[in-house]
């Protein structure tokens, strides 16, 4: 009896994040009209109970998105395409100078206060979508809570 009690609480965290094992708090800085490129960071935090490695990342407004690590090279800084695989229970930071989701081909800016849709895909076949609202500056703190613009 009390081992089935003791069982159930065990259990009800699964339960409670349903298809959610992926959490991704994202921001993004507003980009410059014209610009091509941006960046998107936050904190990523796998609530599940396997392994899990990032196969691919879905953003409308850009041609291209993927995973890239800022690295210094030789007294350079460049950025390298990287992977991400999060343990049960690990979360990772994606943040300036480090680990960010880099937009290529944006056709159109990002603005402060807008929110957009991110996708991140799984190698497990689940993805996670989150909403990513523009900021301003180096500003880590959000504007406002955003909103959807045309
Ligand atoms: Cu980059």
């Amino acid at each position: 009896m009390y081992r089935s009690i003791i069982l159930l609480f065990l259990l009800l965290p699964s339960f409670a994040f349903g298809d959610l094992a992926v959490q991704f708090d994202a921001w993004a800085r507003a980009t410059a009209p014209g610009a091509t490129t941006g960046a998107i960071y936050g904190e990523i935090h796998n609530h599940g109970d396997q392994a899990i490695v990032l196969k691919d990342v879905g953003f409308d407004l850009a041609g291209h998105a993927m995973v890239h690590r800022t690295v210094v090279r030789d007294g350079m800084m460049r950025m390298v395409h990287s992977s991400v695989e999060l343990a049960p229970g690990e979360s990772i930071t994606l943040e300036p100078g480090g680990l960010h989701i880099m937009l290529m081909g944006l056709n159109a800016p990002l603005e402060r206060g807008c929110r957009y849709d991110v996708t991140l895909k799984w190698d497990d076949g689940s993805s996670s979508h989150s909403l990513v609202t523009g900021r301003f500056g180096q500003s880590k703190k959000p504007d406002s809570a955003g909103q959807s613009c045309p």
